[in-house]
């Protein structure tokens, strides 16, 4: 369900009135329930017990203003602008399914817009058979050149390639594309380190982004994808995709507070035109429903 009405449950709950014992074993619960994590949800309940004591009148609006103004503390954004006269470098990352590849058609449609750069698209998934066709087939709907090898490649070569082609035509973007595979953790790890380097031998640390997608209907699983990409080479901001589906990505609440890696985008639907800033107030104004 991962946050679904929050903002309403929280709201009935808090014209009850009565702060009794039940009250905030209810509120522990949607909470929970919220993807807002155990640690963020036994800090905010205290605060709120503790707001209780100093002033016994509080009302139940009182109240989502205090949590909106917690969350708001822990939640972490980031306003991410390529740099006009370099290359800049952004490699997407996660798990199978979460909408990489879609969201990379996105973002070059997004910079073609706001800064009217082409960007070139590397082929990085080299493991899955139908991911190259599908970002030969963005391509081609948006007018953006793909760089891709045969399926089977090494990816490090895929983007190795594409870089270097980047570099020697001046284009300013380049959206890399990678296998999300995580049934051997081990390989994983090991491939995206080796990815990782070679972007570093070639292209400024200020221009490289490494960004990892996340599903917005996975819950707490989210947390644990972003721990495992971020322990493997450190991440530089998170995509919430799907977050035009039911859930409202209190996950994000979590991943801003254990790893501090900020959120640059959502995802807000299956077209090119649907990704979005993230805008930290409207995002806790959507989950709180205020
Ligand atoms: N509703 C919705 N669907 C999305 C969004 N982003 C991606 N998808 C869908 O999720 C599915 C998997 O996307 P894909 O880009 O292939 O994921 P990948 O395996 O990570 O590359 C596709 O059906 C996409 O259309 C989004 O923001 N909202
Ligand atoms: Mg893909």
């Amino acid at each position: 369900m991962s946050g679904n009405n929050l903002g309403s449950r929280l709201k009935s709950l808090f014209k009850r009135g009565k702060f009794s014992d039940v009250f905030f074993e209810d509120l522990e619960d949607l909470l929970i329930e919220g993807d807002l994590g155990a640690i963020t949800t036994y800090e905010l309940i205290s605060q709120l017990k503790s707001e209780i004591k100093d002033n016994k009148k509080v009302n139940g609006l009182d109240f989502l203003d205090i949590v909106k103004k917690y969350l708001s503390d822990i939640v972490l954004s980031f306003d991410y602008k390529p740099v006009l006269d370099k290359l800049n470098l952004i490699l997407i990352l996660g798990v199978n399914g979460v909408g990489k590849t879609t969201t990379i058609a996105k973002l070059s449609k997004y910079f073609k817009e706001e800064y009217q750069l082409d960007s070139v698209l590397s082929a990085g998934d080299t493991f899955r058979a139908a991911a190259v066709d599908q970002l030969v087939y963005h391509g081609k709907k948006l007018d953006m050149r793909v760089v891709h090898q045969q399926d089977g490649s090494d990816p490090g070569a895929v983007i190795f390639d594409t870089i270097d082609s980047a570099l020697s035509r001046g284009d300013k973007i380049v959206i890399a594309d990678t296998a999300g595979r995580m049934h051997n953790r081990d390989n994983l790890v090991k491939e995206l380190k080796k990815i990782d380097k070679i972007i570093m031998s070639k292209v400024y640390v200020e221009t490289y982004k490494k960004i990892l997608v996340i599903d917005a209907t996975t819950g707490q699983n989210g947390l644990r994808q972003a721990e495992t990409f971020h322990e493997a080479i450190g991440l530089d901001g998170i995509i919430l995709a799907k977050y035009d589906s039911a859930s409202k990505g209190g996950i994000v609440i979590s991943i801003s507070r254990d790893i501090k890696v900020p959120v640059f985008f959502l995802g807000t639907g299956e077209g090119y035109d649907d990704l979005i800033k993230f805008d930290k107030d409207l995002f806790l104004n959507n989950l709180l429903e205020i």
